[in-house]
């Protein structure tokens, strides 16, 4: 038997196809990967493959066949290891590690007296792969050989292995664009680039922001200090408290961008019911959305923290771990019921994790909604059901509460079901334009019906009701057909205006008035919190009350343009806003250094994780690093 000739196989490339195939097992069985077509389905196959072959091609490396065997058994167990305890976690949070969370123990408190439920003896079957490969190496049948391989063998085999990391990337990026750098989703990265490279990645994004807040020691904050009094001005003092003891009901209108507003596609009002809404209430319609690549949690970062979010990559991803001075903290201070409401998964945008970290008390999270095929389409359950069934929750919740509502339809690729749609198509060479109008006019329909639903309820009266849009929901690659739409050419200028997004504040008893202030998302903590009777004075915050009398017309947006009274900065150009051309210089050089300046210190709180060497209750900063 010995002498025959049979083909034999190297144990690096048996332990790396027995590690490979379980992980694909695991991903179907113990995880919940929602796969939408065959080739989400192969690149799920395909992704633990390059990492394997890279990390047990290290042992070809090694001199010694003792050393050899030891290290492939060694990593085949810590993988497996690493690869149950996301499956152990997963039962429990349905979300996968990160490495905050491993470090975040009070997390683990959670798992207390159930650890015995999630793990048991049957899932020693994780590890069998491992085990056959002891086996094997014990009993030394004659199929495989641990020989080292030769320089050229050597050389073919990383050869393979780097293309195959090319190959499973390009296909990736083909099916999620921007995949790393947007950093969206947990599961969409495991599901892109499998789990062992998820964890790789994860650990290099903890690593450069553990070693910036490393560097940090409180001393930077001084500055910044001084900068934000210098520029702190006084909030409306008639309307502080106007709201007091009132919720506080903020809705993140998904993708509306303010030019549809009271305005018209093929003659039809594309938001009849807000526009209706608007008389009632403040409307501001020069507000600007600040947001970057975080999209969706950029707004919600800027809107808690009155912090700028980062240049790139998203903030709710990268600096989940940091100490905030959140307004949901601030009112959790003053009594009140705290939590987000989006029928989403809990780990989009690591929701889940900044969550905690701005202290909400609840997040209402996909789980919590009733959730079937006909009442979603596109993303998810649609607005109208999710206001629905928000309501019911609002009626259980403490009063007073404050609730932040994500809604999720009216996002791109902007589609709909036959019967939600209430207006006609635009008709352009963009099809993502074209339906964004039904979709806007889909979101308004929703908003009627929740706000009906609250004033039978009985909540109307006794809540603050603030929308506003989170980010652009058309990009320049539809210029040409916003161009047709507005019947005028997108340039610079026009492209900055229309990152305006509508804000609009109904206070009960209050008249409506529509605002020309000029402001963004910074600017709604210190509106919101006045408002409720809070004084957020001597906080590090850089945006300021849109209601004060002192209210500086200027909004910042994120790639350093800038909007004031009557001009638009962008791309190194001042614009008149009347003439709509370019200005004179003079007229924008101030602003230029303040702008990058402002923007640096938002940097610098967030990189220098620095909140946590200042005091809020006394201005006090202490320079102990922790
Ligand atoms: C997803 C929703 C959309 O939960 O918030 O995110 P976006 O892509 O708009 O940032
Ligand atoms: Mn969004």
């Amino acid at each position: 038997m010995n002498n025959m000739k049979l083909p034999r196989i190297s144990l690096v490339i048996i332990a790396t196809v027995l590690l490979w195939l379980k992980t694909y097992i695991v991903y179907q069985t113990s995880f919940d990967i929602k796969i939408e077509n065959v080739m989400q389905q192969f690149i799920l196959f395909i992704n633990p493959l390059s990492f394997l072959l890279f990390i047990f091609g290290i042992s070809l490396f090694m001199k010694k066949e003792k050393s050899r065997v030891r290290y492939i058994l060694i990593t085949s167990f810590i993988l497996s290891f690493v690869l149950y305890g996301n499956v152990a976690f997963y039962r429990f949070f349905d979300d996968f590690l990160t490495l905050p969370v491993l470090m975040q123990t009070s997390n683990f408190a959670d798992l207390g007296t159930s650890a015995g439920e999630i793990v048991s003896w049957s899932d020693s079957l994780y590890f069998i792969d491992t085990i056959i490969l002891a086996l094997l190496i014990k009993f030394k049948p004659s199929v495989f050989e641990v020989n080292a391989f030769s320089r050229v063998n050597r050389r073919a085999y990383f050869f393979v292995a780097i293309a195959l990391t090319f190959f499973n990337l390009g296909l990736a990026e083909a099916e999620r664009p921007q995949l790393l750098t947007r950093t969206f989703d947990r599961e969409i990265l495991v599901k892109n680039i499998g789990t062992y490279n998820y964890h790789i990645y994860d650990a290099f994004l903890q690593s450069k922001s553990s070693a910036q807040r490393a560097l940090a020691d409180g001393s930077e904050l001084a500055d910044i200090d001084n900068y934000v009094r210098a520029n702190e001005i006084e909030p409306n003092k008639e309307l502080f408290g106007a709201a007091k003891g009132k919720n506080l009901i903020v809705i993140s209108l998904e993708s509306l961008q303010s030019f549809p507003i009271n305005n018209t596609m093929n003659g039809e009002e594309v938001t009849p019911f807000l526009n209706d809404f608007i008389k009632d209430s403040y409307y501001f319609e020069n507000f600007y959305h600040q947001t970057q690549q975080g999209k969706t949690s950029d707004s919600e970062f800027i809107l808690d923290n009155s912090l700028y979010p980062l240049n790139r990559g998203a903030v709710f991803f990268t600096h989940a771990g940091n100490e905030y001075q959140s307004m949901t903290e601030r009112l959790n201070e003053e009594g009140y019921f705290t939590s987000v409401m989006h029928a989403n998964n809990k780990s989009f945008w690591n929701r889940d994790i900044m969550y905690d970290s701005l202290g909400y008390k609840k997040f209402y999270s996909m789980t919590d909604y009733e959730i079937t095929d006909e009442n979603s389409v596109n993303w998810g359950m649609k607005d109208t059901p999710f206001f629905l069934q928000s309501v019911d929750h609002m009626k259980e919740m403490e009063k007073p509460f404050f609730t932040k509502m994500i809604t999720l339809t009216n996002h791109y690729p902007f589609y709909l079901d036959e019967e939600d749609k209430y207006i006609d198509e635009f008709d352009s060479n963009s099809g993502t334009l074209n339906r964004y109008f039904q979709t806007v006019r889909y979101m308004d329909e929703a908003v009627k019906e929740f706000i009906q639903e609250l004033k039978d309820s009985g909540l109307y009266e006794d809540s603050v009701i603030v929308m506003y849009g989170d980010h652009y929901g058309i990009s320049e690659n539809h210029n040409a057909a916003m161009s047709q739409y507005l019947g005028k050419e997108v340039d610079p200028f026009v492209h900055t205006q229309l990152q305006r997004v509508p804000l609009i504040i109904h206070i009960p008893g209050q008249e409506g008035k529509t605002m020309t202030e000029i402001g963004g998302q910074i600017d709604l903590r210190p509106t919101l919190l006045n408002l409720l009777g809070i004084d957020s004075k001597g906080d590090i915050q850089f945006g300021s009350d849109l209601f004060s009398k002192e209210h500086e017309d200027l909004a910042i947006l994120r790639d350093g343009s800038f909007i004031t009274k009557d001009h638009v900065y962008t791309e190194g150009v001042c614009y008149n806003k009347e003439t709509e051309q370019p200005d004179e210089d003079k007229f924008c050089d101030p602003y230029i250094d303040r702008t990058q300046e402002e923007l640096n210190y938002s940097d610098e709180v967030i990189y220098g994780d620095l909140l946590r060497f200042y005091e809020q209750k006394n201005g006090k900063i202490s320079l102990e690093k922790e």
